[in-house]
């Protein structure tokens, strides 16, 4: 017996469903790409403000001060900024650049490294700047210039080229130069932080290692 093609009531209604679900579909689509385009219009952040962003400095490995050595051993001085404009919204793609300045406190200060450093904020307005291979001994000013937001720290620090000479690899940075301004800061001599590279208080055999440590070490890549 030959089947007769029926159109039920249910196969209408299932087809109508499907197009008009595509159709919601499409409509949602087209809603959510002009709600994002709203939205990131509304989010696109203004200049950088200094009191609502942060700039963090860390990586001092001794509680007294840095301790740098110029092949990039002993500490790191890490300087973590991160950038809101005025209402709180993140501050990407934003130049930004951070120096270490020497100030009346600096007794002799040297890098192998560029000094300042540039970059741009990410997505969420942070930058990273890493300092290390630093010779010298005494203050410096840790500067960020995000204008028109702007930061200044002071470090204490010290390095085992304590005159600040920074010969390039293979010369050794640490000389009896250094050795002689180590030893001045020995007992009897009135103590200085620069020689007591592990804070103890006192100047002695442990510091005398540290110090030792800088001995054949001289400026060489990669930066920083
Ligand atoms: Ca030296």
């Amino acid at each position: 017996m030959p089947r007769i093609p029926l159109h039920c009531p249910g196969t209408i209604t299932s087809s109508v469903t499907r197009t008009s679900r595509r159709w919601t579909m499409r409509n949602l689509l087209a809603l959510t790409a002009a709600l994002c385009l709203v939205l990131s219009g509304i989010a696109h952040a203004g200049p950088p403000v200094t009191a609502n962003s942060t700039n963090v400095i860390s990586g001092q490995g001794a509680p007294c001060q840095y301790r740098f050595r110029v092949d990039g051993g002993l500490d790191q001085l890490i300087v973590t900024t991160q950038l809101f404009d005025a209402v709180f919204v993140p501050v990407p793609a934003w130049p930004v650049t951070c120096q270490l300045v020497p100030n009346p406190g600096t007794l002799a200060f040297c890098t192998c490294c560029p000094n300042p450093q540039t970059g741009f904020t990410n997505a969420a307005g942070v930058i990273v700047f890493t300092f290390r291979k630093i010779g010298g001994r005494g203050t410096l000013d840790v500067f960020t210039n995000a204008a028109p937001a702007a930061w200044t720290s002071s470090i204490t620090f010290t390095s085992p080229d304590l005159n600040g000479s920074c010969e390039p690899s293979p010369q050794s940075s640490t000389t009896v130069v250094d050795l002689g301004l180590w030893a001045q800061c020995l007992a009897p001599g009135p103590y200085c932080t620069w020689s007591d590279y592990n804070c103890s208080g006192t100047v002695d055999v442990v510091d005398l290692g540290l110090f030792a440590g800088g001995f054949q070490k001289g400026c060489a890549p990669p930066c920083p």
